[in-house]
């Protein structure tokens, strides 16, 4: 048996790609030259690819079990993984041969990259992080797994018809999916709905079952994660919903063959579809169904790897592995944890506790309260019953705590309890994450800063020790190594390629800002990038960009506090200066939106459709010829964003200060070298620190001011006292964006004259223009320009998803590098 897993090393060179991709186009998937579609090329060549990352698959995993070391486990509802080809390519350090090895099959490696569908399990910044983390982890050599969903059908496509968004379903594996492996060995069983059952055992123990439960079967799919160039290669786990077999015998022999066959559906219903709301959707079941799922099924499978290495001693359970929650969706964990230890494998509760308390870490995400998950009681305890019991329980003996501390403080007992009281009591799922925690984390400096002073206040006073930051960051393999090959080459020519796992190197480039030929040749690179965008704006919204004009972009889910309007109105002002004849010094500027709204987010949807409308009046407008252009580019997405970040001059990062928990695609501007327009919020501040005040333009009211502006915010006197917003205004009520669909902008107009308007539109409007103005005359002194943007990429060091990684291990998780077997 033994000799069925030795295998001589793949070779790494383009004849060994050829070869296996021949054997994979014609006999694993049984074409021949007459069937040459892209996609089964595509498929070849990944399968070729993915054989070279199993090997060292296999040898990370089994470095890591004869470490025997502790392991982190990231569980998150969204991975927003984008696309796995090139990915592959650069991290095996195969470019060059599977160039090499393309060319001799006669094929273009673009087109057949082109052909991969986005990974698209995720909604926007909380998926895309887990997805960085990972192949920093990987990258870093740390055992830290990813668990997930694998939703049958991704983030919806976003088409724009009329400049109304229309969602279409993403069925992203119809045509297979090369880069997972089905791992039927593993899976677990997950029970919903029925009750719990006491009973005390002969030694005077009560213990509890949970009976009577539908049962699903949790399949799991394993994703290769490739560090870079080390050999190393983690694991994402991915989890399906599938029927159990006992239906189909039971109800089947009972006759109903139908409804047997309907409920092997509703069982798979769990893993159909991504929730596609980045703030929550409140209440739903099978959203809670899906928490629920990920949850159990990821702790069975630790857990089932524990007993099987030291039986069902739990002592060192806690030293050993470490749970990281993104945010709170995965938070059924804490009480599914418990129920395991104790009701399976016999713990006690303060055994199960101690476990729970140190093992569990949880990051916060949002301070906004309509993005802060409840559940209803009376549905958990339906859905969940045995966790709902626990879950009293862990509230019960938490309050007892608060009461000790503080006698007699009714008032704080019911701010801080689990469980708000109500017409319709609800768990509050941030309190239950905080009180289970090791460690509690925001994702910037001042958003940690507003969870410890609001959101956690008075869980800070308590345990102050629990809280702490940690910046965010992103991946500077996809997000500089990959996507801007042309970057790329120039810095590595100018300092090493070291900069691509130590980030802070990028530093070295700082005194090549004064050398002109060095700012000549970063031009070249960016004008490259910006004609492939300006292809890509023509393909997919039909519109013409010069690529001497500014770019300037804002790309990020639609959001009323991100502030796509405030970019729109800058916009209008713009083509009312022109229309005014006020142009002298004129710097032509493109500008590009794009973003997905959900799809119930009525506003967000009428954002859309006025950057579509003023884009057409815009761009049809003789008058604007060569001054402005504006486009909404329909589907944004990870493989969209590798095309435009390397080509962005502008970077717009415009939320309502203390908004924004932090953004991450601030970073991944910055390091190609794109300038911040920005507000005083998330990890703009530390932006902005990094690269020097003078490097960055700032604008808008402070997260204090913010607060303060409540209850004495005068919009209306704001418009009245402002020319240029007051024309803009006017030009929006005039009708002269929507001449045919009369009134359809209104509810925007209102909410910029609300006195509730808690997104500020009106009182940043000045500030933003003249700081637009200061940006507009910057970029006509191109050598100044371009030092200012090389500086931005010299400066962006401490934005790698590497640095945030080493502090999590650092402070929360205390994990070895540990290097794979060598393949050999
Ligand atoms: C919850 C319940 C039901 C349905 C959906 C949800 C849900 C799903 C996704 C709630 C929130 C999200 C995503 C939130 C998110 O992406 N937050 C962003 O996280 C980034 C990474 O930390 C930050 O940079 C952004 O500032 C933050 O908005």
């Amino acid at each position: 048996m033994q000799g069925i897993t030795e295998l001589p090393a793949l070779g790494m060179d383009a004849d060994s790609i050829v070869d296996d991709f021949r054997r994979y186009f014609s006999h694993t998937l049984g074409r021949d030259k007459m069937c040459l579609a892209a996609y089964h090329v595509y498929t070849s060549l990944s399968l070729s690819l993915r054989d070279r990352l199993v090997e060292r698959w296999k040898n990370t995993q089994y470095a890591y079990e004869e470490a025997r070391c502790k392991r982190t486990y990231y569980l998150s509802l969204e991975f927003l993984m984008g696309r796995a080809l090139g990915n592959a390519m650069l991290n095996l350090d195969v470019n060059g041969p599977t160039k090499d090895a393309l060319r001799k099959l006669g094929l273009v490696l673009e087109e057949i990259a082109d052909q991969e569908h986005d990974a698209g399990l995720g909604n926007g910044g909380l998926g895309r992080l887990a997805a960085c983390f990972l192949d920093s982890c990987a990258t870093l050599q740390l055992p830290v797994m990813g668990y997930g969903i694998r939703y049958e059908y991704g983030m919806f496509r976003q088409k724009i018809d009329n400049g109304n968004q229309l969602e279409e379903p993403d069925h992203w594996l119809r045509d297979g999916n090369p880069w997972e492996i089905e791992r039927p060995e593993f899976m677990v069983r997950v029970g919903f709905g029925g009750h719990s059952e006491f009973h005390t055992r002969a030694d005077g123990t009560l213990r509890a079952r949970w009976v009577n439960s539908q049962d699903v079967m949790a399949v799991p799919y394993d994703v290769p994660i490739p560090g870079y160039r080390n050999g190393t290669v983690n694991t994402l786990r991915l989890w399906k919903a599938a029927a159990t077999d006992e239906f189909d015998l039971g109800e089947f022999n009972a006759g109903s063959y139908t409804e047997s066959v309907a409920a092997k559906n509703a069982a798979e219903h769990i893993t159909m579809v991504l929730y596609p709301n980045d703030a929550s959707e409140n209440g739903k079941e099978l959203r809670l169904r899906q928490q629920y799922f990920l949850a159990s099924a990821s702790l069975q499978d630790v857990l089932r790897g524990w007993v099987l290495a030291h039986g069902h001693d739990f002592s060192g359970f806690a030293a050993r592995n470490c749970f990281q929650l993104n945010d709170t969706h995965p938070t059924c964990a804490v009480p599914e944890l418990m129920r395991l230890l104790m009701d399976k494998h016999d713990l006690g509760w303060d055994a199960a506790w101690e476990i729970t308390r140190n093992t569990v870490a949880y990051t916060n995400h949002t301070l906004l309260p309509e993005a802060l998950e409840r559940w209803p009681v009376s549905m958990f305890g339906r859905l969940l019953p045995r966790l709902l019991d626990i879950v009293c329980e862990i509230n019960a003996r938490f309050l007892a705590e608060v009461a000790l501390r503080w006698p007699g403080d009714t008032d704080r007992l019911r701010r801080m309890s689990i469980i708000e009281e109500g017409n319709e009591p609800q768990i509050r799922m941030a309190y239950l994450a905080v009180v289970a925690s090791a460690s509690v984390n925001g994702v910037a400096e001042l958003h940690s800063q507003l969870l410890r002073q609001h959101l956690f206040h008075d869980f800070h006073e308590l345990w102050p020790e629990k809280f702490n930051n940690k910046t965010n960051g992103v991946t500077p393999r996809r997000w500089l190594a990959w996507s801007n090959p042309a970057l790329n080459a120039l810095i590595t020519r100018t300092i090493g390629e070291g900069w691509i796992t130590d980030l802070p190197r990028l530093k070295e480039l700082a005194v090549h800002a004064d050398d002109a030929a060095f700012r000549a040749e970063w031009r070249a690179v960016k004008q490259a990038n910006k004609a492939r965008l300006a292809e890509m704006v023509r393909r997919d919204c039909g519109i013409e960009f010069d690529p001497a004009a500014l770019f300037d972009v804002q790309v990020k889910r639609i959001h009323e506090y991100k502030r796509q309007l405030l970019n729109v109105l800058h916009v209008i002002h713009l083509y009312d200066r022109i229309k005014r004849n006020d142009t002298a010094d004129w710097t032509p500027r493109c500008v590009l939106i794009g973003g997905k709204a959900a799809p119930g987010y009525m506003i967000a949807k009428r954002i859309i459709k006025l950057i579509a409308s003023v884009a057409k009046v815009i761009n049809d407008d003789p008058a604007t010829d060569g001054m402005l252009k504006l486009a909404f580019l329909p589907d944004y997405r990870v493989s969209a964003m590798e095309v435009i970040c390397p080509a962005t001059d502008l970077s717009e990062q415009i939320s309502t200060a203390g908004k924004e928990a932090s953004g991450t695609g601030n970073m991944k501007f910055m390091m190609n070298g794109a300038l911040t327009i920005g507000t005083l919020d998330g990890a703009n501040i530390e932006i902005r620190e990094e690269v020097g005040a003078d490097n960055f333009f700032l604008f808008g009211l402070t997260a204090e001011e913010v607060d303060a502006a409540r209850g004495r915010y005068d919009p209306a006197a704001i418009v009245a006292a402002d020319e240029d917003l007051r024309r803009v205004i006017q030009l929006l009520e005039s009708g002269h964006f929507n001449l045919f669909e009369p009134g359809i902008f209104d509810s925007i107009i209102q909410s910029i004259y609300s006195a509730g308007d808690p997104w500020l539109t009106a009182a940043d409007f000045r500030g933003y223009v003249d700081a637009q103005r200061e940006v507009a005359r910057v970029y006509r002194d191109t050598e100044r320009w371009t030092r200012m943007s090389i500086l931005n990429t010299a400066a962006s060091g401490k934005f790698s998803s590497d640095r945030t990684i080493l502090d999590y291990n650092r402070d929360i998780w205390h994990l070895p590098q540990v290097a794979a077997w060598p393949v050999e």
